[in-house]
């Protein structure tokens, strides 16, 4: 019987791991340079804020140093990297995008 549970608590915890795949914080990064509309354009166009939170935001990424701007599966967060740096540099900014292990 207590093998049973065993192997059945077991069996749950593999089955949660491959339900819940492994998720990315995706992070910018303040700079002196960036203008501040600027940081609220990319908020609002790649990660859905509204300009109050984006506004939020991107203030405190300018007084932490940096800040958390969504949270994706690998593809998704890799996606959102490489579309904010490619905006960053079409627009002649240094703002600086990175993902984390959540
Ligand atoms: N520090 C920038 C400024 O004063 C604003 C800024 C905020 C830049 C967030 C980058 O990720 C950033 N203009």
């Amino acid at each position: 019987k207590e093998l049973l549970d065993n192997q059945s608590v077991l069996e749950e915890e593999v089955v949660e791991k491959f339900q819940k795949p492994p998720m990315y914080n995706v992070v910018l990064l303040n700079d002196d340079y960036t203008p501040m509309d600027f940081v609220i354009d990319v908020l609002c166009r790649f990660f859905n804020m509204n300009a109050e939170q984006a506004t939020d935001i991107m203030l405190a990424i300018h007084y932490k140093g940096k800040g958390r701007c969504g949270t994706y599966t690998a593809e998704v967060a890799e996606t959102k990297v490489d579309q904010v740096l490619n905006y960053a540099i079409s627009n002649e900014h240094p703002l600086k995008c990175t993902m984390e292990k959540a």
